[in-house]
């Protein structure tokens, strides 16, 4: 038998080598393990040329912010004790990835969070009164979602996933060069909303940073029961969208990661992934014993991970932060935290009718004949009150 040309060709270790397609998952992908740039003692770990560190001066910000977000939420916590908000979601040991990520979109951006943003929201600038009247069930927003580019918090699980692609799209396709990030937990990528949002994206290069905080459960549920996938970033991988995973209680490594992804998607490249690795510290909210389904010991591992002591550490070391600069921030933690108490303790006056305002820009038949209703009902009561 003749060998023909083509044959050694094929036979060559060399062309078959050339031939080998590069790894499209090794492309969305490029790194099984999280993203890390200071280790758990606060010390620098080998400099990155993908990931440079942000300045000093915003990582100095971004400690402030940390700081004053814990604060908020140690004070919002002891609300709800007092029966001045109804429910509560701590983000106690998520403060690196609520900070990082609104540092690291323009104010002209949109973000759309989750019930558990809100210490995000605050380290945005929202007044921390507006952030909480949700939750004290006053109203359906408290803010002007429209003036502070923050679309209200969101309690049905992935729904904020859909809104950010379709308003990403909507102002890429107006020529504008807004980024939408969109905060979501780990339990919730299991929802449809999630997938069909990603896909949106994905398809139409809408600039849109799918935030995924891991933070391990979805309140009772523990990750190794909400999915088999090795890691949820390869939930992007699966529908083309880069992804990367990184260490969420790094504050250096979460800014500098998200920083890469915002401009990933305005540039016009489309959507990405970054799920950060983190600890829900506290139960689910306030209504809820964490201790019927996780043992201590693994809370206690967490602790040891705090993400301000990490990054206080590394700026003390670098001389970015000392004695009296902490204590100047911890005085405005506690002067902010006296002013939310302050203003939550007064009783605010709230029309029942106005639950109906602003639900639809012209409202519905059913809305209108509900809105009577309680009308009504609101009516007869005050009429017995004088009865009585
Ligand atoms: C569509 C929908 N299904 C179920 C719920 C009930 N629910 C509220 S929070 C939650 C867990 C979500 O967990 P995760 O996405 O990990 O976010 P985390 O609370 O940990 O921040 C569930 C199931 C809901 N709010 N919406
Ligand atoms: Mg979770």
């Amino acid at each position: 038998m003749t060998t023909t040309p083509q044959a050694v060709r094929r036979a060559s270790p060399r062309t078959r080598r050339a031939a080998t397609p590069p790894d499209p998952a090794r492309s969305l992908l490029p790194d099984a393990d999280p993203v890390r740039l200071l280790a758990e003692n606060g010390t620098p770990l080998p400099v990155r040329a993908d990931y440079p560190e942000p300045p000093a001066e915003t990582l100095r910000e971004m400690y402030r912010r940390m700081v004053l977000g814990r604060r908020f939420d140690t004070q919002a916590t002891a609300l709800t004790k007092q029966g001045r908000l109804a429910v509560y979601p701590s983000s106690r040991g998520q403060e690196a990835c609520q900070v990082g990520a609104v540092l690291a979109v323009r104010d002209t951006d949109w973000v759309f969070p989750t019930y558990r943003e809100s210490v995000a929201l605050v380290a945005r600038g929202i007044d921390p009164v507006e952030v909480l009247t949700l939750l004290r069930g006053d109203w359906h927003c408290g803010y002007d979602p429209a003036e502070v580019r923050t679309a209200p918090q969101c309690t049905p699980l992935a729904t904020q996933c859909v809104h950010a692609a379709g308003l990403a799209h909507g102002e890429a396709y107006q020529g504008r060069d807004t980024v939408a990030l969109a905060f979501i937990g780990d339990g919730a990528t299991s929802e449809g909303d999630f997938h069909e949002g990603i896909n949106f994206a994905a398809v139409f290069k809408a600039p849109v940073v799918y935030f995924v905080q891991n933070n391990r459960y979805a309140i009772s549920v523990p990750l190794s029961r909400q999915t088999a996938a090795p890691s949820l970033a390869y939930k992007g991988v699966g529908y083309g969208v880069p992804s990367e995973q990184v260490d969420g209680n790094d504050p250096v490594a979460v800014l500098a990661v998200l920083t890469r992804a915002v401009a990933h998607a305005r540039a016009g490249k489309g959507p990405f992934l970054v799920e950060a690795h983190t600890y829900r510290m506290e139960p689910h909210t306030n209504a809820d014993d964490a201790s019927r389904y996780r043992d201590g010991a693994e809370v206690d591992a967490w602790r040891d991970r705090d993400p301000i002591t990490r990054l206080e550490t590394y700026l003390r070391a670098r001389g970015v932060l000392d004695d009296a600069s902490v204590a100047e921030i911890a005085e405005q933690a506690e002067t902010y935290a006296a002013d939310l108490r302050t203003r939550m303790n007064e009783q605010p006056t709230v029309d029942p009718l106005s639950l109906f305002d602003h639900v639809y820009a012209e409202p519905t038949p059913q809305l209108i004949e509900q809105r009577e209703q309680v009308r009504a009902e609101l009516a007869a009561a005050r009429a017995e009150e004088g009865d009585a």
